[in-house]
């Protein structure tokens, strides 16, 4: 049986139930209350370096990270879920660009939105007097103009007949992308 650590209002962890729903695997959800700091303790940490959710717990192997986790369970469970070899570097690129560039901008901006000022600082680690709301929002304009002029001319993101990790990686946070104040119909191919 898979362990899920898990919160429900955690983008992250949204992308890995949702493709746990799509394989149709079986697993067991483990509330970690992050906001109320329950993650910092030496016992999580041994499941999770960074103290952080997702965290599976497959059999007598821990992860962390949405994406190490997804790959983890599409190499293990479900290899449809992996682009073919000669769109492997692009499927790799998206989901870099999730942990990255979406990581970066969306994500935190959604943060901003749904919980304190003081508690997102704190989560995202800056003074809360430093953080940069207009940044957030024009570097998300940016990956989605650009995510935006890739799908209008592929149908999923690593370029192959049929969605790979890749999109789920960056689906988890586009789709609570109202919840940032971002309206997703300025950007049609995204929204289709
Ligand atoms: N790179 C990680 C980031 C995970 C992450 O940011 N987790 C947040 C919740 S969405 C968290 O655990 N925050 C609590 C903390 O850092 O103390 C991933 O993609 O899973």
């Amino acid at each position: 049986m898979l362990t899920l650590h898990d919160h429900p209002r955690s983008g992250n962890c949204y992308k890995v139930r949702l493709f746990l729903a799509l394989i149709g695997m079986d697993y067991e959800r483990r509330f970690m209350d992050v906001l109320a700091r329950k993650n910092q303790t030496a016992e999580f940490e041994r499941i999770s370096a960074f103290q952080q959710i997702p965290a599976l717990v497959d059999g007598d192997t821990a992860l962390w990270d949405s994406h190490a986790i997804l790959l983890h369970l599409a190499h293990h469970y479900a290899p449809a879920w992996l682009a073919p070899l000669p769109r492997i570097g692009a499927m790799h690129a998206w989901i870099s660009v999730s942990a990255n560039e979406i990581a970066n901008s969306l994500q935190p901006l959604r943060l901003t939105h749904v919980v304190s000022k003081a508690e997102a600082a704190h989560h995202l680690g800056v003074d809360e007097a430093l953080l940069d709301m207009p940044g957030m929002r024009r570097r998300t304009e940016r990956v989605l103009r650009r995510m935006d002029q890739h799908l209008a001319a592929h149908d999923w993101l690593a370029g192959s007949d049929a969605p790979t990790v890749a999109d789920i990686a960056c689906y988890g946070y586009l789709a609570l992308a109202e919840e940032a104040a971002i309206d997703l119909c300025a950007y049609p191919a995204i929204a289709a």
